[in-house]
């Protein structure tokens, strides 16, 4: 039977001294070149702020702690929908071990400095109020 409920990516809005981790993805070919909020999908029997901790382990090398779901969860390709935590780094300093070719640290005046992902946007925003 067909799965009816769309699979969870989750993404981390990583904060630090009043500024936003942006990450530019390396792949897929449709997507490189475009910013991000680093994260990927949550796994079968896995909790959401749980998948965030192992990708941005995977991703960038770092220990996170998950503070605050930003409200709300936005469509990305067919079955999938994105949600998005905010989190700070506890250990480590983030590298794009991975899925990425740049990081940048983004202030509240510079966040549209990059070219996010379209997907991503509503969350920035959100996440972007809160630094
Ligand atoms: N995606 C969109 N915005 C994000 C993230 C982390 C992911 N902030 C999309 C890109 C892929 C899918 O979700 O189509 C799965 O992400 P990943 O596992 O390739 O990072
Ligand atoms: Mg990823």
């Amino acid at each position: 039977m067909k799965e009816c409920v769309d699979r969870v990516v989750v993404a981390g809005a990583v904060f630090d001294r009043g500024r936003l981790l942006a990450a530019r993805r390396s792949a897929p070919p449709e997507l490189a070149g475009r910013w991000e909020l680093p994260g990927g999908k949550v796994e079968p029997g896995e909790g959401g702020p749980e998948a965030l901790v192992r990708e941005l382990r995977e991703e960038l090398g770092v220990e996170v702690e998950p503070c605050e779901r930003i409200p709300g969860e936005w469509p990305l390709k067919p079955g999938y929908v994105l949600r998005v935590w905010t989190a700070r780094v506890l250990s480590g300093e983030p590298r794009p071990l991975q899925d990425h070719d740049e990081l940048r640290w983004l202030s509240r005046r510079d966040w549209d400095s990059v070219d996010w992902l379209d997907q991503d946007v509503p969350a920035v925003i959100e996440a972007v109020r809160r630094l």
